[in-house]
């Protein structure tokens, strides 16, 4: 990103769309930004830091700077070519006036006009400014800097909103030899009644998968709400683009060589980047984007990168004689088996499916991506100089298919077993006596005392009990047939009575909540993410499917004479029971051991009462991705890490709490 394109003309005439006026948003504002809760919230900060991006992928800027402010609100710069100021020769207003006004705004935003913009969040700029109490627009361009505010004012005659009214017009504040576009806004609590605070973890986190995925692009992220003592700014800046990534997703990991491979090509006026490295571990982590959005379900971008590798290595595998005439070809998972890798595709008209939209469907990506990992590996294999690292591949390959060969037998086996003699297996299992599935819940309890409790307090008619003793073992480090002589996931899968991997099967489900309750402290988290890995890894469907929650036990225990007794599940919560009260006891739960059965009972396990969260895939991929990092063979940021990055945010709890009582 250091070469930047001279400055274009503002606008190119294009074909006139029909505009609309933001009311519409704040009338449902869930049919442009999903929802209204957190996610909804940080949907608004991305659409504005896409803008910037888009400008960066247009070759204009080099640099983007995202604060988030003391008094709530958010800003993003960057240093491309700023909004237009000028007429525009069709709309008769300005470009500033067009974007922020205007629904589905044309030039910039129309897909004719853009090459690859993200789908997803191409909602528009207006649509924030709609679902904010006041915006600033700032752009510095031709030499001057200009300025326009925006506000949403309460009409008393109307009895109504007006969204995101232009106020003072365009101001023109100086000469400047800047350049750039500067936009700042105040979400509307008045939209956002459960949350409007901007969380540190997902913005940096979102802003650092950014700069990986846009080679050379600075993102500065400032978080000017941070106490003193904490960092307040972080910049990401990845000369070696998704090669970085890839090398830190390995951090904690022994590769077998020191480069990612690197695989690139355009076909189709589809941009395909593949930046991969083996390590000497067992399992698979690939990551996938469209037009910089993750793909957590995969797609056809990721089917055309598996077909490829399978037959370009063996291909290769026979050519150098490790597979002899009379061989069958390894299999994919084969030469995935210890693979770290980050596929991006840029297409024009992505789209998206699946039950997080996370999945992307554009049939003709497949075989544009499958030539251009084929031809590319090819040419990688041909290099004399990579002939020892395609030897151990293929090495890899081989071993691999082996032991799945050898995993298929035990699980053979064990299946056979189970069906004869299921019952030992579950022997910790206090099960319920209900039988139908879709009434039923299985609790997975960390530890055998709440497993006590747990099953003291819960309704036996509906409710089955799973304790889990000690820490089930971290299924990333090992094989499918080391995983399945775990203890605790044996008695796991033989609860669930699907099966797993290729053999899972929805329909023999028994329990259609499945529950994890773990300590709010470290090892909880521990233990929720292993989980998460397990189902996200070998029965993907259920959480697909929904079937998969957090329990969630109250924080504190709020006590107040008279013998009243109220709980709180987070902070907030807990100020909203105590403010301007006196006399009151705090008791803070710091585990679910703390609590007799009726206290976990009334809190925890009522339906009538308690918090769930149902767990997406998009969670579960995160978790995944965590395990990834940090589970790896070398043991040590990892404890510190999970505690400040894997904690689900408490506030999307009602939001997912109301979906699940709806079903
Ligand atoms: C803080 C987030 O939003 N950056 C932006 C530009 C540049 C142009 C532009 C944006 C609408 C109707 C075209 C400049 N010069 N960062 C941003 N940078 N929008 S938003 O144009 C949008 C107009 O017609 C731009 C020439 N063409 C486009």
């Amino acid at each position: 990103m250091t070469q930047l394109r001279s400055q274009e003309n503002s606008y190119n005439a294009g074909k006139l769309q029909v505009l609309e006026g933001l009311d519409a948003v704040r009338m449902r504002p869930g049919m442009y930004i999903g929802t209204t809760g957190v996610r909804g919230l940080h949907h608004l900060l991305w659409e504005i830091v896409d803008n910037g991006i888009d400008e960066a992928l247009g070759g204009y800027a080099t640099e983007l700077i995202v604060t988030l402010h003391k008094d709530g609100s958010a800003s993003v710069w960057d240093n491309g070519r700023g909004v237009p100021v000028d007429e525009h020769p069709q709309y008769h207003i300005t470009g500033i006036e067009l974007i922020y006004t205007r629904l589905h705004a044309g030039g910039k935003f129309d897909n004719n006009n853009y090459a690859y913009s993200g789908g997803l969040h191409g909602v528009g700029a207006s649509v924030v400014n709609a679902l904010s109490k006041w915006m600033t627009v700032d752009s510095f361009r031709d030499w001057a800097h200009y300025q326009m505010r925006f506000e949403t004012v309460w009409d008393e005659k109307e009895k109504k909103w007006h969204a995101g009214k232009p106020v003072g017009g365009l101001e023109k504040l100086g000469n400047t030899r800047k350049r750039g576009t500067l936009v700042r806004f105040m979400p509307d609590e008045n939209i956002f009644t459960e949350d409007h605070r901007f969380n540190s973890e997902t913005v940096s986190r979102r802003l650092r998968e950014l700069a990986y995925l846009n080679k050379g692009l600075k993102i500065t992220f400032v978080d000017e709400r941070a106490k003193e003592d904490d960092k307040k700014q972080m910049e990401f800046c990845y000369a070696g683009g998704i090669s970085d990534y890839v090398k830190y997703l390995n951090l904690n990991k022994t590769p077998l060589h020191a480069d990612p491979i690197l695989l690139e090509g355009k076909k189709d006026d589809i941009l395909c980047t593949v930046a991969m490295q083996y390590t000497d571990s067992y399992t698979e982590s690939v990551f996938s984007y469209v037009n910089n959005i993750p793909t957590s379900e995969g797609g056809t971008h990721e089917m055309g990168f598996r077909t490829a590798l399978t037959k370009a290595f063996n291909d290769y595998a026979r050519k150098i004689g490790a597979l002899k005439e009379k061989d069958a070809n390894l299999a994919g998972e084969d030469f995935r088996e210890g693979l770290t890798a980050v596929v991006t595709v840029m297409v024009k008209n992505p789209q998206f499916e699946g039950q997080t939209k996370g999945k992307l469907g554009n049939s003709e990506v497949k075989p544009a991506v499958e030539a251009i990992v084929t031809g590319q590996l090819y040419e990688f294999l041909e290099n004399l100089k990579n002939g020892e690292l395609a030897q151990k591949i293929i090495e890899k390959a081989v071993k691999s298919a082996k032991v799945r060969e050898a995993a298929r037998k035990a699980r053979d086996v064990a299946r056979q077993r189970n069906s004869l003699e299921a019952a030992p297996l579950v022997g910790k299992l206090s099960a319920c006596t209900g039988r139908k599935p879709v009434e039923n819940e299985l609790f997975i309890v960390e530890g055998d005392s709440a497993g006590g409790s747990a099953k003291q307090g819960r309704d036996r008619h509906f409710q089955a009990i799973l304790p889990l003793r000690g820490k089930p073992l971290n299924a990333e480090k090992k094989r499918l047939d080391q995983v399945l002589q775990n203890e605790e996931f044996r008695s796991l899968i033989t609860a669930l009575g699907t099966n797993i991997d290729e053999d899972f099967d929805i329909s023999a489900l028994k329990y259609h909540k499945v529950i994890i309750l773990s300590d709010a402290d470290q090892d909880g988290a521990h233990i929720r993410a292993i989980l998460l890995t397990f189902f996200y890894r070998y029965m993907k469907e259920l959480i697909a499917q929904g079937h998969v929650y957090i329990g969630m036990p109250p924080l504190y225990l709020v006590k107040r004479p008279g013998g009243i007794q109220e709980y709180a599940y987070d902070d907030k919560a807990l100020r909203k029971l105590t403010e301007g009260k006196k006399n009151y006891t705090i008791q803070r739960y710091k585990g679910l051991g703390e609590m007799n059965p009726e206290q976990l009972w009334e809190t925890t396990m009522d339906p009538a009462n308690r918090r769930l969260m149902r767990v997406t895939l998009e969670d579960a991929a995160r978790e995944d991705e965590i395990i990834t990092v940090l589970m790896g063979d070398k043991v040590d940021p990892r404890r510190e890490y999970i505690i400040s990055h894997a904690e689900f945010n408490r506030e999307d709890t009602f939001e997912q709490h109301a979906q699940a009582q709806m079903n």
